[in-house]
């Protein structure tokens, strides 16, 4: 198993859609693996493949107390089921340090695959369906700072930026 390199905002590839999953081979068990492996070490409780520059429509959360149930969602589309919104303070591995309150629906209808490529159907409500949701504009491109006002997007922007440059 490894730990991938998670991207971090303003890089552009967090921008690139995704494409569908066709093949549920060993390879994709292992990119599954890996991805895990990177969320639990990076203490997040989601990860899409696109924030580690794999640009397939897959992503894991594992929103559990001891991190010890993770769940895996391949092609996952949602259906809103109430359209009451529901706050959160959400924060991105792809945008450390930095949190802001976002709006979303407060309960979805999931359908996605599995490893196997068995279709499943789950209704998400509270953190799962913020999460999720959030998983799933990472796979189109999206990031919740997309949410938040243009000045304090602008902000986060150059505060990352200067921090890329200390590191690079
Ligand atoms: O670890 C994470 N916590 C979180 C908190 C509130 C709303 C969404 C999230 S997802 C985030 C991990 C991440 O960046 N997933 O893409
Ligand atoms: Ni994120």
């Amino acid at each position: 198993m490894s730990i991938l390199q998670i991207l971090e905002f303003p890089d552009p590839r967090l921008r690139k859609i995704a494409e569908p999953v066709t093949v549920f081979d060993g390879k994709l068990e292992v990119l599954i693996e890996d991805m895990l492996e990177t969320m639990h070490e990076a203490q997040g409780i989601g990860l899409a493949a696109t924030q580690v520059n794999v640009h397939k429509r897959l992503l894991v959360i594992d929103v559990s107390e001891n991190g010890d149930s993770p769940r895996v969602y391949i092609n996952p589309t949602f259906e809103i089921l109430d359209d009451e919104l529901s706050e959160y303070d959400e924060g991105c591995l792809s945008v450390p340090g930095f949190y802001e309150t976002v709006s979303r629906p407060r309960a979805v209808k999931i359908s996605a695959q599995d490893a196997k490529g068995e279709v499943f159907e789950q209704v998400a409500e509270g953190i799962l369906a913020t999460c999720i949701q959030h998983e799933i504009d990472h796979l189109d491109g999206k990031l919740f700072v997309d949410y938040i006002s243009t000045l304090k997007r602008q902000r986060i922007r150059s505060k990352l930026e200067k921090e890329h440059k200390k590191t690079a």
